[in-house]
């Protein structure tokens, strides 16, 4: 331990963002209204302390909707799902609640469009991640186009693509920024003619917390990063960090935390992945206050988040209607 104490630089904004807080209180008010078990598609975010929080109240996750009993209710994980699981769904008259991600279902449309018109689509992203099988799932080669998942640069070389009705990309929203712009110079370099979003399909919160984890990159010695494992956007926090030359931890939470990785730090940045609550991150101020006298500094925010996305309308507070009515698919998204 060193005697000056521990400096600490909170960045801002981290954790939770609108499309978490969504998912989290559409599980909630199901729980509220209709009672457990509440069934879910997928863990509902990635990070441990919520679906642990949850499954205590009575949510259960699934992969397979086979694990769904007839009559229940299911929820879909933020990530997204498939057309073939959202027909199953449908098909077996369950009662289903949308929590997708709406910057994610944008996505999921984008991807259908080009579909329809029979385009070929490049989606970059991530293999076996949920939102990209939910998705590569949204693509209807009925129409002759085909989908090509790419992951990294070197894949642009390698695509075979010959569609005379087009070709488009799409990507997962929480990739890295600055890999992502240069998978699509590559793809644009490659096909002139490609079409896609103005930029990339990388969301808001996304983009606003690799800035500021950037900027804590500038004074900190080190960072340390409150997400789950299976996060991808708070893996990509920590690549980040790695990447400005800064070592950089990936943790649950403050029982993580190795007093031997500050031997030679000053100053550490805390941040948090979009899906993880801030009482772990004040757990691990508290921790770094305990162990090393840890002072919070002053970190002016990257930019000010106004985002929200409004809950199903059936499951709003002030919705008035009893459980019995409540059936059916839901999504409803504004952004204020
Ligand atoms: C849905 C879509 C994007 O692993 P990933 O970062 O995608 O997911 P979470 O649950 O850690 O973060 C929120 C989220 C949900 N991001
Ligand atoms: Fe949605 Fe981005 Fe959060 S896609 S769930 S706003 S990380």
């Amino acid at each position: 331990m060193s005697a000056t104490p521990l400096k600490i630089h909170l960045a801002n904004p981290r954790g939770f963002c609108a499309g978490v807080d969504r998912a989290v209180e559409i599980v909630d008010r199901a729980l509220d209204l209709f009672g457990a078990p509440i069934f879910v598609r997928h863990e509902i975010v990635h990070n441990r302390f919520i679906v642990e929080n949850l499954r205590s109240k009575g949510a259960v996750f699934i992969e397979e909707l086979a694990d769904v009993p007839d009559g229940a209710t299911l929820i879909f994980s933020a990530h997204g799902v498939s057309r073939a699981i959202e027909t199953e769904a449908e098909t077996r008259g369950l009662r289903v609640f949308d929590a997708t991600c709406p910057l994610v279902t944008k996505v999921h449309l984008e991807v259908e469009r080009h579909a329809r018109l029979g385009r070929d689509v490049v989606l970059i992203g991530h293999a076996g991640h949920p939102e990209v099988e939910g998705t590569m799932g949204h693509f209807d080669a009925r129409f002759g186009g085909t989908i090509h998942l790419i992951e990294r640069i070197d894949d642009v070389a390698a695509l075979h693509i010959h569609n005379p009705k087009g070709l488009a990309y799409s990507t997962q929203t929480t990739l890295s920024v600055d890999e992502t712009q240069a998978i699509i110079a590559a793809l644009r370099r490659r096909f002139p003619a490609i079409e896609g979003p103005k930029k990339d399909d990388i969301c808001y919160a996304t983009q606003n917390r690799q800035d500021a984890v950037r900027d804590l990159t500038q004074t900190c010695d080190l960072i340390l990063v409150v997400g789950s494992k299976t996060s991808s956007n708070s893996n990509r926090l920590r690549e980040i960090a790695e990447q400005a030359g800064k070592a950089a931890y990936l943790i649950d939470g403050a029982a993580d935390i190795d007093d031997a990785w500050f031997a030679d730090c000053a100053r550490v940045g805390v941040t948090a992945g979009a899906s993880a609550p801030e009482v772990l991150v004040q757990q691990v101020l508290a921790h770094l206050a305990q162990r090393f006298g840890g002072e919070l500094e002053t970190t002016a925010p990257t930019i000010v988040e106004h985002m929200v996305f409004a809950l199903p309308k059936t499951l709003r507070p002030d919705a008035g209607m009893s459980a019995e009515t409540n059936a059916g698919t839901n999504a409803g998204a504004s952004a204020g």
